[in-house]
């Protein structure tokens, strides 16, 4: 049974930045009811309205994993791991985006699946192959018939995108040799939870996981967690690290059953704690609202940095529009010029002078502040201050 723990109201599709400022309306189903639920007996933590993947992810998605260092180093940390730890013959990668990853490997080791044909476009200019299509298992017999079997399949951010992960797995196993490895990585709802991270939540995140959920969502499958990594990018994640559950060679660390015990001991497999997380969400608002009315009031300049998926949940739940943050500024292309989701605001293409005269800065991207700090030094030697929500609203 899934229970509703968190209502975040109408919210516009996150990736979609408007060319001009245009008022949203539910009749149109230009806004769709952001609801999160939590299933009591597989411990997923899920959305009720689940958006078709053609509108979300289609030949505009302007999402570049290169955008961020933070990503980049982190994806070339893997990819020696990987090579480490097993040396693939063939190597899958599901989401493969803009090639953050596949980079670090061979043209004739790799095969990328990606459905946005702008960003799968750029992977096969670089000479990888690559499927512009979706994960399925139509897809998974398409590969199959071509490569035979993959030693190793990949995938970061991108499985919790996806509505039927049944279809998921189910075509993830019919392509995996048999000690073939899966490993897939997202943000832990744990720290989620931890971080009040409320804005992990909009309409492409249909399901955020955690090692409780993974573990039983796979066991279906034949398949079985046998190493997890925690990770800090994108707040917090984890690296699973998955086997056939029939292979003996590989043998199963205790990083799994430490992780499961700490999210027990926390209490994400209770619904209670689910709906205290939903009512803390209600306070942060209050608390974020409070702040910015505060600072406003002295006649003080706001901007936003980082015009991200998770930034268009905040400012539609918390109804931030321009008369609070004056502009966003954010390194994407695709993003310049365009308005953050629902609201009047502006993304302006990022150069230093725009944080030139601005009192404060509301981080979009918070959880890439290490990178950030790094690069705005200058304005916060000037007396130049960040807001951030997370874990509660506050100057930092
Ligand atoms: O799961 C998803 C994650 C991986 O990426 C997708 N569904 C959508 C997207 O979510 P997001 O927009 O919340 O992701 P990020 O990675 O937090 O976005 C960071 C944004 O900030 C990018 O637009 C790039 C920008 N940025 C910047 O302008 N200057 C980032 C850094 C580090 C910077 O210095
Ligand atoms: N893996 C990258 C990108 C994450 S953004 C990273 O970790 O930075 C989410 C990605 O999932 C997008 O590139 C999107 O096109 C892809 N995606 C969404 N639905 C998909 C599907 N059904 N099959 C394969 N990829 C999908």
């Amino acid at each position: 049974m899934i229970k509703k723990f968190l209502d975040l109201g109408y919210q516009p599709l996150a990736n979609k930045y408007l060319k001009s400022y245009k008022k949203l309306s539910i009749k149109k189903k230009e806004l769709y009811r952001l609801t999160v639920g939590f299933d009591t007996k597989t411990k997923l933590v899920s959305l009720f309205n689940k958006i078709p993947d053609k509108i979300m992810f289609d030949s505009n998605y302007p999402y570049k994993s290169s955008m961020s260092k933070t990503m980049t180093d982190s994806f070339k940390k893997l990819s020696v791991k990987i090579k480490k730890r097993f040396n693939p013959k063939l190597f899958l990668e599901i989401g493969s985006n803009d090639g953050a990853l596949i980079k670090n490997f061979n043209k004739n080791q790799v095969i990328c699946v990606e459905p946005c044909s702008n960003l799968a476009r750029i992977t096969k200019r670089k000479g990888y192959f690559t499927y512009n299509d979706y994960w399925n298992l139509n897809l998974s017999n398409k590969i199959k018939s071509k490569f035979n079997t993959v030693d190793v399949i990949y995938s970061a951010n991108t499985l919790t995108h996806i509505n039927n992960l049944n279809q998921v797995f189910k075509s993830i196993s019919n392509l995996l040799t048999q000690d073939g490895i899966l490993i897939i990585e997202d943000p832990s709802f744990l720290e989620c939870i931890k971080k009040l991270s409320y804005d992990q939540f909009y309409n492409e995140h249909i399901y955020i996981f955690s090692a409780l959920s993974v573990k039983k969502l796979i066991n279906e499958f034949g398949l079985e967690l046998f190493d997890i990594e925690k990770l800090d990018t994108h707040g917090g994640s984890l690296r699973y690290y998955i086997k056939r559950a029939n292979n003996n060679k590989i043998k199963i660390e205790n990083t799994v059953s430490k992780q499961i015990s700490t999210e027990l001991k926390f209490g994400l497999g209770n619904f209670s704690t689910y709906l205290k997380f939903g009512n803390s969400v209600k306070k942060s608002k209050n608390d974020l609202l409070k702040l910015l009315k505060t600072i406003k009031k002295k006649n003080q300049k706001i901007i936003g940095y980082g015009a991200t998926a998770k930034a268009s949940t905040v400012l539609n739940y918390c109804n931030i529009g321009n008369d609070m943050i004056d502009y966003f500024v954010d390194t994407t292309p695709d993003k310049k010029n365009r308005y953050m989701p629902g609201k009047n605001i502006k993304i302006k293409k990022y150069e230093k002078k725009l944080l030139n005269n601005v009192d404060y800065v509301y981080l979009g991207a918070w959880n890439f502040v290490k990178e950030i700090f790094k690069k705005e030094k200058k304005f916060i030697q000037k007396g130049g201050k960040f807001i951030t929500h997370v874990p509660t609203p506050r100057i930092i």
